[in-house]
């Protein structure tokens, strides 16, 4: 697994819900009528790094996103097929685009940071096109394929995998992890769930608890997937550690 998204919580506090975060995004996210967004650091039609904002203000939705190629690499805009090609590796979001100490741009505010993607060109293409017109789909199904490492900021955050095998971290503060059982969830690990301060968000009467790795870890089972809670005595775990 390669692919790290790292939620950055805002100054006061606040965690990050990054599936709300991407539902929001895909309800409220417009470009308006004549952005196209900008190439930085490049041409007018190419560059290492493309940002798209958001003109509707009076949406729940204001962020943008920047997207970030792999070192050394360009994007550019292929006239024919009208879409960006290149090999996206990162994408954040957020509003306030400034630049670092190389020259290289980042959001300040930004809610959610994607690296390691590293995709080729068509499935940039096929990402960066879905997300121009405010639908995060193509991109979560990259992290459905391959598994995904969230890391929480020190806020109480909500944090969600998809269909692979994730690696969710907290960080701090009160979360929920969160697992969709309307399909495979995959056999998440979460790395430092904390017994009477997080939680978890799946239906307690739809699970086993069990002891695991000689007593080391938790392993929940439910017939679509498993959550091994990394350091925690299984004696520990109960209804009341789920919301
Ligand atoms: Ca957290
Ligand atoms: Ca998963
Ligand atoms: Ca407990």
């Amino acid at each position: 697994m390669a692919i790290s998204i790292d939620l950055n919580a805002d100054g006061s506090g606040n965690g990050v819900d990054l599936q709300g975060l991407l539902a929001d995004f895909d309800a409220n996210f417009s470009k308006g009528s004549f952005n196209w967004g900008q190439f930085l650091n490049g041409g007018f039609f190419d560059g290492p790094q493309y940002y798209l904002s958001d003109e509707d203000s009076s949406s729940s939705y204001t962020d943008g996103f920047l997207a970030t190629t792999g070192s050394g690499d360009e994007f550019s805009y292929d006239i024919g097929t009208h879409q960006i090609v290149g090999n996206l590796d990162a994408l954040s979001f957020g509003e306030t685009l400034v630049q670092d100490g190389n020259g290289d741009y980042y959001l300040s505010d930004s809610a959610a940071d994607i690296s390691g993607l590293n995709l080729s060109n068509a499935d940039t293409g096929t990402v960066l096109t879905a997300l121009y017109s405010g639908d995060s789909s193509e991109l979560q199904s990259v992290f459905a394929s391959q598994g995904v490492a969230i890391n929480g900021s020190t806020g109480n955050d909500t944090i969600g995998g998809w269909a692979g095998d994730d690696v969710l971290t907290g960080n701090g503060g009160a979360d929920t992890f969160e697992f969709d059982t309307s399909g495979n969830f995959g056999d998440d690990t979460v790395t430092d769930f904390t017994d009477g301060t997080d939680l978890l968000d799946i239906d307690f009467n739809s699970v086993t608890v069990a002891s695991a790795n000689g007593g080391a870890d938790t392993l929940i089972t439910h017939a679509n997937g498993t959550i091994t809670l990394t350091g925690v005595d299984f004696n520990d775990i109960d209804a009341t550690d789920f919301v």
